[in-house]
C-alpha cells in the first residue's frame, strides 16, 4: 500500500510592507497600521468628496520560514507547493482622510526585485528613507509575474472583513518558496474607483497582518517532484542509475533513501504507479 502524506499548510507574516502614494511621490510610509491600493477615481472614507489619488502596496515575505517547516514535515526538498494563499484584513472605518474606501478590483504581481527599504513614515509622520511612489521603477520590472486579480469588499458597516486570494503558481512564486527565498508582492489597482484598506504587519493589539498561507504535498516515489508518480518518474531514476546521489538533483532518484540509485528505486516507485498527491 503506497504510503500517502496528507498537505501541509505553513502560515507566514511580512517581514516588511508598504504602501506608496501617487499624491506625495516622495513620501514613505512603511510603518503605517495599513497598506492600500486606489484608483484615480477613489474616495477619502473620512472626507468622502475627495479624491485620495493612487496607490499601490508592496509585501515582503521571509519564505524561508515556509520552506523550513516544509522539509521538516515531508523530507529536505521533498515537497511540491499545489496551493498560496494571500489572507488580507480589509478596514472598512480607517481613520486618516488618505485612505480610499470603495469595491473595485486588484491585481497582485510577484516581483521578482527584493531589495527595497520598508521605512519609517506614517501617514501623520512622512518619511524619505524608505521605497516612495517614485521609487517604483527601481523594484518594478519586466520579468515580474501576475498571480490574479481580486475583489475587496469596499463598504461596511462591518470592519475587518478578511480576503483571500488564491495565487497563481508561476515557477518564479514557486522557486522563491522552495529556495526559502525573499518573496516581494507588488499590489495594484485593477479598476479605477477600487479603494482597498488593508491591515499592515505594523497593525498592534488584536489586529491581524497579512499572510500567506502556503500549502504543500508530497507522494511517496514522486522523485521529480511533479505530485504524480508515473512513467516519468522511472525515467528520471533510469537516466541516473548508479549516480552519486550527492551529485546535483541526483538524491531525488534515491527514491527508497538507502543512499544509492539502483534497481530498487525502480521497483519502488513501479510499487507505487499512479499515485498522486491529494486533490490530483
Ligand atoms: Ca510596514
Ligand atoms: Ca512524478
Ligand atoms: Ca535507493
Amino acid at each position: 500500500m503506497p504510503c500517502l502524506a496528507e498537505p501541509h499548510t505553513v502560515t507566514v507574516n511580512p517581514s516588511a510592507d508598504t504602501f506608496v502614494r501617487e499624491a506625495q511621490p516622495d513620501s514613505n510610509f512603511g510603518k503605517a497600521g495599513a497598506l492600500s491600493v486606489a484608483g484615480p477615481d477613489a474616495f477619502s472614507y473620512v472626507l468622502p468628496t475627495q479624491h485620495v489619488g493612487r496607490f499601490d502596496s508592496f509585501i515582503r515575505f521571509p519564505a524561508a520560514s515556509a520552506s523550513a517547516a516544509l522539509d521538516s514535515q515531508f523530507g529536505s526538498r521533498r515537497w511540491v507547493v499545489t496551493s498560496v494563499v494571500l489572507n488580507l484584513t480589509e478596514q472598512t472605518k480607517p481613520n486618516n482622510p488618505i485612505f480610499a474606501l470603495g469595491p473595485g478590483t486588484f491585481e497582485v504581481r510577484w516581483v521578482q526585485q527584493d531589495s527595497w527599504t520598508e521605512g519609517t513614515g506614517t501617514p501623520s509622520l512622512p518619511t524619505t528613507d524608505g521605497l516612495a511612489w517614485n521609487g517604483k521603477p527601481l523594484v518594478l520590472g519586466a520579468d515580474d509575474a501576475s498571480l490574479g486579480t481580486f475583489a475587496n469588499v469596499g463598504a461596511g458597516p462591518a470592519d475587518n472583513i478578511p480576503i483571500s486570494c488564491t495565487l497563481g503558481l508561476p515557477a518564479a512564486l514557486v522557486n522563491d518558496i522552495r529556495d526559502g527565498a525573499q518573496l516581494t508582492l507588488f499590489l495594484t489597482p485593477a479598476s479605477s474607483a477600487i479603494g482597498f484598506t488593508f491591515n499592515s504587519v505594523n497593525v498592534t493589539g488584536t489586529r491581524v497582518p497579512p499572510s500567506i498561507s502556503v500549502t504543500a504535498d508530497r507522494v511517496d516515489g514522486d522523485v521529480n517532484l511533479d505530485c504524480k508518480v508515473n512513467i516519468l518518474d522511472l525515467i528520471f531514476i533510469r537516466n541516473r542509475i548508479n549516480g552519486d546521489v550527492a551529485s546535483g538533483d541526483n538524491w531525488q532518484a534515491d527514491a527508497n533513501g538507502d543512499g544509492l540509485i539502483n534497481i530498487l528505486d525502480l521497483i519502488y516507485v513501479r510499487n507505487r504507479l499512479n499515485a498522486a498527491c491529494t486533490g490530483l
